[in-house]
């Protein structure tokens, strides 16, 4: 069962789609109202979504042809680093510039009990597909990171999953990790969506193909792929991080961490699009822009 937004008439509206691809309209302002609802009636989310099908309008068009929004308004987005070794391999690259020839914080972060968790984005910086994502102006190296998302509850339960898009600039980050915030967050950075499929109805996430996909002028410059297999922690052992000590706001979303980096020598450029794709989940669609050619 997987849950999203359409555009209609300038409104975003709340959709269900069904494991035989039928799609409802849901008449609740947003999944998290409706999370509560469920914890409310003691059933499981997908129990209640189910008990509103009888009063919720049949969506007749194919749901590829609808102007999806963004899933949630996740008031935060956190993410993990270096919880598979491609992102170590990449990480030691660009901070070493190929020569490693010591122990790096990455290799120690990659076996440290503790991972590395930082802030991602806000709602307000976080896009939807279909949308523009920005380019930083002072960085050279730049590119998108393909990770599985948890949208998360207050009490950090994993209520679904969606494709998510770390965007970040390898120089920034490998002059000097403390630039880390630099390297990761600005305007537009950040991307979700279009669906999130609920964890109740998705058997197994670390057996889930994930596929980064970026088109300049048409051609496929940029193609890659991995499994969620490789991920070297539990995600409840990246939530417990993220819980720990600290509070939770009901939608919010934590990023898993990246398996797929283009080769070295590749950086966006305005005009690229990257295709997210994650197997059961859905495909997440940007375009790149640079921020001055971006208004809000
Ligand atoms: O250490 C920097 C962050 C790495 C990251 O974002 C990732 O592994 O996905
Ligand atoms: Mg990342």
């Amino acid at each position: 069962m997987r849950l999203f937004r359409y555009w209609d008439n300038s409104r975003k509206i709340l959709a269900v789609q069904l494991e035989d691809g039928g799609c409802y309209r849901l008449e609740a302002p947003d999944l998290m109202t409706l999370v509560r609802e469920a914890k409310a009636a003691n059933v499981t989310t997908a129990q209640h979504i189910q008990s509103l099908l009888p009063s919720s309008a049949r969506i007749d068009a194919p749901v590829e042809s609808l102007q999806l929004a963004v899933p949630l308004d996740a008031p935060e987005v956190w993410a993990a680093g270096v919880t598979y070794q491609r992102s170590r391999e990449a990480r030691n690259h660009e901070a070493t510039a190929g020569k490693l020839d010591a122990t790096t914080y990455y290799d120690k972060v990659y076996d440290a009990d503790r991972p590395e968790l930082f802030m991602k984005s806000t709602a307000q910086r976080t896009v939807g597909p279909g949308e523009t994502v920005c380019l930083r102006s002072d960085s050279n190296w730049q590119v998108p990171e393909a990770e599985l998302g948890l949208v998360l509850d207050s009490d950090g339960t994993i209520i679904g999953y969606t494709a998510g898009n770390d965007m970040s600039c390898r120089d920034i980050e490998g002059e000097n990790p403390l630039y880390l915030p630099q390297a990761k967050i600005w305007k537009r950075s950040c991307s979700i969506g279009p669906f999130v499929r609920l964890s109740e109805t998705l058997e197994d996430p670390y057996a889930l193909s994930i596929a980064c996909r970026i088109f300049r002028n048409g051609e496929k410059v940029v193609d890659e792929s991995a499994s969620t297999g490789e991920l070297k922690r539990r995600l409840e052992e990246l939530v417990g991080y993220l819980k720990l000590d600290n509070e939770l706001y009901d939608g919010t979303v934590l990023l898993t961490g990246t398996c797929l980096v283009p080769p070295n020598q590749f950086t966006l450029a305005s005009g690229d699009r990257i295709e997210i794709e994650i197997e059961g989940i859905g495909t997440l669609t940007n375009t790149c822009a640079m921020t001055h050619e971006v208004d809000g």
